[in-house]
């Protein structure tokens, strides 16, 4: 039987849980077969010569191989921009007071509802070009800017057509909650309602996303709310996310267990009692330290009490016009580390065997293991903590998922 593929004299960061610093192993080679990986050890333990295993050897010449970073929560399926508000923001009004305003989430929604299928796609691609220009080769990204039915399954359309064209492997999420549109009125009821019954119904007939996610803030929709809205969702099959206690402790990690979320995200104002609730539910965090960056919050998301709880810690970008104008997960490894104390094993495991877990994926990628799908990065550095330490400086040479394969010098 010969591999499609051979790396010979690489070291990997195989991110496997139970293996050491980095799961590092010196020495490796990696092999792979239709899309598969079939083999992540020391060179020593490969079943035969090199040149007898695959026809294509190729020598990574000591430079390290990580798994396919994952970016497992972003909203980067968007029209327009809010570089106004982030002026205004600057000149001192807040986040909440311009969304009160009509700003804010519904600002981008007039835009993306104003924006056309081919619109949308051509805007969003350059912004999922550059995260695989970093070694990205599993992104989630959610509906919520359109928050009716034609524009929030446009938006799930956009986001698998980028799927297809790009060969990044793209999870799909119906974020249904997202903001009130003014243009509803005073009908929560009748909005919450709409967004949770033929909407939600649409999304699942059309195959267009299988997770459900919600905003759960004062500027939002209350804990009632997402809750009504979960129990139809779950009832119809579909998976739990949540945007939790980002601005204000609403107790939304706990709300999120209770439905045995996939994860929640933001977490900043999360109390202890929410942490033990998600580990008790097998719930993953995900941390967003540029939207924190970005509205320069101050309040720190609880990481010891997630260490202490071991609850599986993902790191991602939150990539979206508002809070979140960013679309490198470099950078943001970076900030989990100096803005949230992880350490740099933690922020890189944030991006790769976590983030699997946040999206339901371990089973598929996140780590170089055997079975598991071919989707790797290659990277010209000494150390795997220089992914976190360099900003802006540093590139793979190779980035590879099951789907296509990408030289780094010519990416993005
Ligand atoms: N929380 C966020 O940080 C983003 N969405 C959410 O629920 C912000 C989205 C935006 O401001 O456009
Ligand atoms: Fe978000």
């Amino acid at each position: 039987m010969k591999w499609d593929h051979l790396w010979i004299n690489a070291r990997l960061a195989t991110m496997r849980a139970d293996a050491g610093h980095f799961g590092a192993i010196e020495n490796a080679a990696l092999g792979e077969e239709s899309g598969r990986i079939v083999f992540a050890g020391p060179m020593r333990d490969l079943p035969d010569l090199p040149g007898s295993l695959s026809a294509c050897v190729s020598n990574a010449s000591n430079q390290w191989i990580t798994p396919g970073l994952i970016d497992c929560h972003t909203h980067l399926v968007f029209g327009g921009n809010r570089a106004i508000e982030f002026e205004q923001r600057l000149n001192g009004r807040s986040y909440e007071e311009t969304s009160k305003a009509g700003g804010g989430i519904m600002s981008t929604v007039r835009a993306t509802r104003a924006a056309d299928e081919q619109s949308l796609f051509e805007q969003s691609r350059p912004r999922l070009e550059a995260l695989r220009s970093e070694g990205v080769t599993t992104v989630e990204i959610k509906s919520g800017y359109g928050l009716d039915l034609e524009t929030e399954l446009r938006m799930l359309r956009v986001a698998r057509r980028l799927e297809a064209e790009t060969g990044v492997r793209v999870s799909t999420t119906y974020l249904g909650l997202h903001a009130m549109p003014p243009d509803q009125g005073n009908r929560r009821a009748a909005f919450i309602a709409e967004m949770s019954g033929p909407v939600l119904r649409a999304v699942a007939e059309q195959k267009l996303a299988g997770t459900v996610d919600a905003f759960c803030e004062g500027i939002a929709f209350t804990p009632q709310e997402t809750e009504s809205f979960f129990i139809a969702a779950s009832a119809l099959g579909f998976k739990i996310k949540l945007h939790a206690d980002q601005l204000s402790n609403t107790h939304g990690a706990a709300l999120a267990a209770k439905f045995g979320a996939l994860s929640a995200g933001h977490l900043e104002y999360t109390d202890e009692a929410g942490v033990a609730a998600m580990a008790k539910s097998n719930t993953a965090a995900v941390l967003l330290p540029a939207a924190f960056y970005v509205l320069r919050e101050s309040k720190l998301p609880p990481v010891d009490a997630l260490r202490r709880y071991k609850v599986p810690t993902a790191v991602a970008t939150d990539c979206n016009p508002g809070t979140s104008p960013i679309t490198s997960l470099l950078t943001t490894m970076s900030m989990a580390c100096t803005l949230f104390g992880l350490t740099p094993e933690e922020a890189l495991a944030g991006v790769t065997r976590n983030a699997a877990i946040a999206l339901g994926l371990a089973h598929q990628t996140g780590t170089l293991n055997v079975g598991k799908a071919a989707d790797y990065a290659i990277w010209p550095i000494e150390h795997p903590a220089e992914l976190c330490y360099w900003i802006g400086a540093l590139k793979p040479c190779v980035v590879k998922s099951a789907f296509t394969s990408l030289d780094g010098g010519s990416g993005g």
